[in-house]
């Protein structure tokens, strides 16, 4: 049985983890957040303690430990710049840390999170779920039973309407989440890494708070891509009914993956608990190159854009 804690429990994705934990056979021992609104927890683990206070929820998990119950992993749900921290609590706790993404803001802290693992032989795991998505996946094959030096060309629009709560949450602001390139697109930057192999060219044409775009060059792919969480940047053809629009075309060819994500934490609790995951080194590419998205000079005529940029 695999002990567990939660972090950042009162969240949109914590049910996904308290889910994962459930379907992955492990008992969750122990959670946290600052909002009480938790009793999502009943559905999974009605005998879990709960804590609205830090001090007290680090002093009963340690507590568990001298008790013979120490925590195995915490999954950790809160923002995207208190990650480190929350990491650096588990790992000091004797658990290894199951991490949201994006697991760090800045590079350098990947470093320093790299010396803890060292210091407590405890080890990190992010979710990064596309990874495990079965289209991504078959294309990634796909990509590796083809010839070598092929280079694709790629368009990838990623449009996910959100209301304007997103500008008022803490995934509004840019020092909390890193803006909408590091806290959505880091998904889709690290599956073209995954698929294509590493990034060599980085070009930023549009950097605002509701709409990102750019051009990158993999070693295997030339891609244009734009990423908005505007309704009104939707493209025509989206289905009236339909807030996000999700689409990936290789070569003209579209790979469908907008559905298949709602079990892939599962999959990503079950890949850590086989040995698997994705560590320190995996992340490191994909928050470079949102980093980079973050600082660089915004540069509309070099590269090729994507034709949905309205
Ligand atoms: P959210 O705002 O809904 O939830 C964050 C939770 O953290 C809230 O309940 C909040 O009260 C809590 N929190 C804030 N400060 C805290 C603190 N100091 N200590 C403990 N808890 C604290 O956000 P969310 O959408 O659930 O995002 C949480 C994390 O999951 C983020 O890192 C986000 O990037 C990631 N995320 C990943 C996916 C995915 O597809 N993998 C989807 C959504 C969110
Ligand atoms: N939704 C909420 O109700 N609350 C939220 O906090 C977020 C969404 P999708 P996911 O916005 O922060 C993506 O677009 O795929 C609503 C990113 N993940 O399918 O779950 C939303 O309004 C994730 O990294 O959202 O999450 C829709 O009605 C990023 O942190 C519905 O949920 C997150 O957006 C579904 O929305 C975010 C991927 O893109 C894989």
């Amino acid at each position: 049985m695999t002990n567990y804690a939660l972090i950042g429990a009162a969240g949109y994705i914590a049910p996904r983890h308290l889910k994962a934990m459930k379907e992955t056979g492990g008992t969750l021992h122990a959670a946290y957040d600052i909002n009480d609104s938790v009793g999502i927890m009943d559905s999974h683990f009605p005998d879990a303690a709960f804590f609205t206070e830090f001090e007290q929820f680090d002093a009963h998990v340690h507590d568990l430990r001298t008790h013979g119950t120490g925590i195995d992993y915490v999954g950790i749900c809160s923002p995207n710049y208190l990650h480190k921290s929350h990491m650096g609590f588990a790992l000091r706790a004797g658990a290894d840390a199951i991490c949201e993404k994006p697991l760090v803001l800045d590079p350098s802290d990947i470093d320093h999170l790299a010396a803890l693992e060292k210091e407590t032989g405890k080890r990190i795991h992010s979710i990064l779920q596309l990874r495990l998505h079965h289209s991504i996946i078959a294309l990634k094959e796909k990509i590796a039973a083809g010839p070598k030096d092929k280079i694709y060309d790629v368009d990838l629009g990623y449009f996910t309407s959100r209301g304007s709560w997103y500008h008022a949450s803490w995934k509004g602001f840019d020092q909390k989440s890193g803006g909408i390139a590091t806290n959505i697109g880091v998904h889709f930057y690290d599956m073209l890494s995954f698929v294509f192999g590493p990034m060599k060219e980085n070009i930023v044409h549009h950097r605002g708070t509701d709409a990102a775009a750019g051009y990158l060059e993999f070693a295997q792919a030339r891609v244009r891509w734009v990423l908005s969480i505007n309704r009104d940047h939707l493209p025509a053809h989206t289905p009236a009914d339909q807030s996000t629009h999700r689409s990936i075309t290789v070569e003209g060819e579209e790979i469908e993956f907008s559905g298949g994500f709602t079990d892939l934490h599962t999959a990503s609790y079950q890949n850590v608990l086989d040995g698997g995951g994705y560590g320190l080194d995996v992340v490191r590419p994909s928050i470079e190159l949102v980093s980079h998205i973050r600082t660089a000079a915004i540069e509309p005529n070099r590269g090729e854009q994507h034709p949905d940029i309205k």
